[in-house]
């Protein structure tokens, strides 16, 4: 039923070369202090792809320093063009002028589900307001920002501006967020952790922290809409990388007049996802990254069944090996059932049914997350009641994902705090000075 499901014998695809597999300190690549390594794995497979080195509290020191280093002594932070303030009138006669200034040296801590998207929305703005980098990757996928800073230090990146330490939660993410010389860290990943990051910073210098972290995202189907386009763009909203995305829609809300044709449509859309390996082409959905998030997903499938959702379609693994998921869709889901309550983070839509926009909004509110909405509508009034009443940090009108660089990115509520992308992230990474002169010299 599911494929076309591809070949997976070969470990890896053999036009992978693995170019760079140590820390990256100071603009070199080294090895770990303490010697250690630990292997990245094929999610096709679970077989070894490389052996990478594994950092902790020592090599987080020696990218610290590096970073402090490369800030207090340049030329980074000094190289122009400066960034702008503003001139401010104030009571008396004097000039008020703000400086924009670096914060320092920013930690960040990304995940796994877009390895170089995530490091991209990270070291962007902090590099652009002339901070220097400590970046931790996440513990499944470390090779593409090793590679992807390679190349910026070939650009001319002077030493130590950007330093990639790869390695473990407990080990190294967390005495970076803990060191005394780290004036700022960034995180995307789970909100336990994003909770725990937070106490971190606040028990050891109050360095400020932003973060990105999990949603139970709304996707409101209205009953002028049409169904067709509704399914496609609801399975994208969920379905898409394998169900491993913060802002997965993952509640579908469908209007009570079009739910069963609704579901009828989502079904055909599951039918035909193509599964297999990602290497091959026409493949629209991949494994998911590890045996962890497997397991958790499976869980999360046979605690839909025994709270009485019904299962549409899927509910398995996919094949006997790596770790594939049936694209699966449970009907009938009630608001208590954990399946409408928690995130998945997997290829498991849930359909649910409402009657009115105020029962809507309430229901798509009542919940710890508040990271994004979608809405499907003809309706202006609609639209716009909608887009303002839902406690989200994106709306998504008659669309999904989109994802352009000026757009800001962010939670309400237990999603998150601060935005990511464009104008609005520049402020994560920049301290506002006052500057006050008197209009006349005291001498005069
Ligand atoms: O997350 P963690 P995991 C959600 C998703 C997923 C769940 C667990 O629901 O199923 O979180 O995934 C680092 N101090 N999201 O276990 O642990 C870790 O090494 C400092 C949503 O992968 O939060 C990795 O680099 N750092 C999310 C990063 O945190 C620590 C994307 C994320 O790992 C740490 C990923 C600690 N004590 C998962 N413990 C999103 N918002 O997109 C872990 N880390």
């Amino acid at each position: 039923r599911f494929t076309t499901f591809a070949s997976i014998e070969k470990p890896i695809n053999p036009s992978v070369k693995i170019e760079h597999n140590q820390l990256l300190i100071d603009g070199k690549f080294v090895d770990a202090a303490s010697g250690k390594t630990f292997p990245t794995l094929d999610p096709r497979t679970g077989n070894v792809i490389a052996q990478v080195a594994e950092g902790d509290a020592e090599d987080i020191n020696r990218a610290v320093s590096a970073a402090r280093k490369a800030f207090d002594e340049g030329p980074w932070p000094r190289m122009t063009p400066y960034i702008h303030g503003l001139t401010l009138p104030a009571d008396g006669s004097y000039h008020v002028q703000t400086l924009h200034e670096p914060v320092g040296v920013a930690g960040q801590i990304i995940p796994w589900n877009f390895p170089l998207v995530m490091y991209g929305w990270k070291i962007g703005p902090a590099l652009a307001c002339a901070n220097t980098v400590v970046l931790k990757t996440a513990e499944q996928t470390p090779l593409s920002a090793l590679y992807v800073t390679s190349l910026l230090y070939e650009a001319g990146l002077p030493p130590g501006v950007l330093n990639v330490v790869s390695g473990f939660g407990a080990s190294a993410g967390a005495p970076l967020c803990s060191h005394m010389d780290v004036d700022k860290i960034a995180f995307t990943g789970s909100t336990e952790t994003g909770q725990r990051i937070l106490e971190m910073a606040a028990k050891s210098n109050l360095k400020s922290v932003t973060l990105e972290l999990g949603g139970k995202s709304p996707f409101i189907v209205c009953e002028d809409a049409d169904i067709d386009q509704a399914a496609e763009l609801a399975h994208f909203a969920l379905f898409f990388n394998q169900g491993q995305c913060c802002c997965a829609g993952s509640r579908t809300l469908v209007h009570e007049r079009v739910y069963d044709e609704f579901v009828e449509k989502a079904k055909a859309c599951a039918s035909k996802r193509v599964v297999g390996d990602p290497f091959q082409k026409g493949v629209q959905q991949g494994p998911q990254i590890d045996e962890k998030q497997f397991q958790k997903i499976l869980k999360y499938i046979r605690s839909g069944v025994e709270s009485g959702a019904t299962l549409e379609i899927g509910g398995d693994r996919c094949g006997s090996k790596g770790y594939y998921i049936q694209p699966t869709i449970f009907s009938n889901v009630k608001d208590n059932m954990l399946i409408a309550q928690d995130e998945i983070f997997g290829p498991v839509q849930t359909i649910l049914k409402y009657k009115d926009l105020d029962e809507v909004v309430r229901r798509a509110n009542a919940t710890q997350y508040g990271l994004a909405a979608g809405v499907f509508t003809q309706n202006l009034a609609t639209a716009n009641f909608l887009s303002r009443a839902l406690r989200v940090g994106s709306v998504w009108i008659n669309c999904y994902d989109v994802f352009d660089a000026a757009i800001p990115f962010g939670g309400y509520k237990m999603s998150g705090q601060g935005r990511e992308k464009g104008i609005y992230s520049l402020s994560n990474y920049l301290q506002i000075k006052a500057v006050v002169t008197p209009l006349k010299n005291p001498a005069w």
